[in-house]
């Protein structure tokens, strides 16, 4: 038996119940195989070993009052991954479906990401299992301060520094920011994706939706293509979903869908996007309401979006939300490319078919490295204490995803699977923690 799948055996033996993580780690151990193979020292040191166990993760019980004056009580984690080649980096996710398998999954990827972005940071991911719909302002607010009042003590801006995911945007890294300064009388930059008037970037609210499509562009044009006159489906109506919307329109195409959790909407003429960015982020409503907006729309309950005919889709929401029939209902209606900016979010057997039928396909740890890569470059404004303007971050953001895809490209060829970016993304993503953790010894 090789030595990868020996690994991903105990590692499955070891893991039961968080399917998850077991997913994501089946991919990628998988696809870096040729180059593990290609270096027998990285078994003599248990490299793989080392690097499927997370070094920290932590959990903890975060209690809060309602606003009935009834005491609530959910669960905090936070996974340090993996700090080989700099600070643990990585977002926080509140949502009710967040576990360890959850948290987990999205702390391997993250490392893996964060080395594609070419900055100096490790991966690690945290959240609760908090749901934030329905929350007054002021519940959002006590329950962040109580999160804080624990995770305090294990971040900081040369350790491990948090950031937004999903249910977790500019209010809730506010508010967990304050409640850090209050403890610990630091004004550091411990969190990414702070608001503009205490140490937030411009461009780190649409980096991952903008890195999505200058990844996705720069896949086309290899492939002689671009967004021009292209229909695009995105699912998801979060920050992610909403920004990759106004780039890929920007760049000549028609946005014609969004999904949240209850439904899609599909809109022949192309969304109005500024309607849903302040239906989402300012009224917090749903996408039913799409309709009384515009009429001529259709809104549709469940699932479904990936049924709308395309040229390009861009899956934005969360894991798994696109299968295998999915897939095949894509390619069937003539999808040239598919970008990932949310993570994970087609499972292994969509991927297959995907890559069998000869869609470009760019993978979540590349596609959506752009938010990750803009909360590096926030980093590196606090330690130097200044702030560069929004064209700067986005000609760096901008650079930095064709970086990504051309490192991935190679990689791809480099080991005999010239197009399968998944793999190219894996290998280039791993080689750099590979090299670091070797030099590092036995840690
Ligand atoms: P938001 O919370 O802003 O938006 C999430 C969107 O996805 C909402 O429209 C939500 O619907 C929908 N959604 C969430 N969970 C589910 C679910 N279980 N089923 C169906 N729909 C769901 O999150 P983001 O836009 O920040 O994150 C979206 C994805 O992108 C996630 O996978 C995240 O990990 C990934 N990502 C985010 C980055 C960032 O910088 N924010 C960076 C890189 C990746 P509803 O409104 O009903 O809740
Ligand atoms: O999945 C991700 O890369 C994020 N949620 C962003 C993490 C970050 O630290 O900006």
């Amino acid at each position: 038996m090789s030595y990868v799948q020996n690994v991903l055996n105990g590692l499955i033996a070891k893991n039961q119940g968080q399917s998850e993580f077991i997913q994501a780690a089946t991919e990628v151990l998988t696809t870096i195989e040729p180059c593990v193979a290609a270096n027998p020292a990285y078994e003599k040191a248990a490299l793989l070993e080392r690097l499927v166990e997370p070094e920290r993760q932590i959990m903890f019980r975060v209690p809060w009052i309602d606003d009935k004056g009834n005491v609530q009580v959910n669960r905090g984690f936070r996974v340090q991954f993996n700090s080989a080649i700099g600070p643990y980096k990585g977002g926080l996710r509140f949502h009710p479906s967040v576990n360890l398998s959850i948290i987990k999954f999205l702390g391997f990827e993250q490392i893996f990401k964060n080395s594609l972005t070419t900055l100096p940071i490790g991966g690690g991911k945290g959240g609760a299992d908090f749901d934030p719909k329905g929350k007054s302002d002021n519940e959002v607010m006590r329950f962040c301060q109580s999160f804080m009042t624990e995770l305090y003590r294990h971040i900081g801006a040369d350790t491990d520094v948090p950031a937004g995911d999903i249910g977790v945007g500019g209010r809730e890294v506010a508010y967990m920011y304050g409640q850090y300064k209050r403890i610990t009388g630091l004004y550091e930059g411990v969190l990414t994706g702070k608001g503009l008037t205490f140490g937030g970037s411009l461009v780190r609210t649409e980096a991952t939706g903008y890195g999505l499509v200058y990844l996705v562009e720069e896949m086309l044009k290899a492939a002689g293509d671009s967004f021009e006159g292209k229909t695009v489906v995105i699912s998801g109506a979060g920050n992610v979903a909403v920004y990759a919307a106004y780039k890929a329109t920007q760049l000549g195409a028609k946005v014609v869908s969004f999904s949240d959790s209850t439904g899609y909407i599909y809109d022949k003429d192309g969304v109005d996007i500024p309607y849903v960015e302040d239906l989402k982020f300012n009224k917090r409503g749903r996408l039913s309401e799409y309709k009384n907006h515009k009429p001529s729309a259709e809104y549709h309950d469940g699932k479904g979006v990936w049924n709308i005919p395309c040229d390009i889709a861009l899956p934005c929401a969360t894991q798994n939300e696109l299968n295998e029939a999915d897939a095949k209902t894509l390619v069937a209606n003539g999808c040239k490319a598919v970008g990932e900016g949310a993570n994970m979010p087609s499972t292994l057997e969509a991927i297959d078919v995907f890559l069998k039928n000869g869609v470009l396909f760019a993978p979540a740890k590349a596609a959506n490295a752009g938010g990750v890569a803009t909360s590096a470059l926030e980093m590196s404004q606090n330690s130097a204490r200044l702030s560069w303007t929004f064209d700067e971050v986005d000609a760096k953001l901008h650079g930095i995803m064709v970086s990504i895809y051309n490192n991935m490209a190679s990689a791809a060829k480099e080991y005999g699977v010239e197009g399968n970016f998944v793999a190219g993304a894996n290998i280039a993503g791993f080689l750099k923690v590979a090299e670091a953790m070797m030099a590092q010894g036995i840690v």
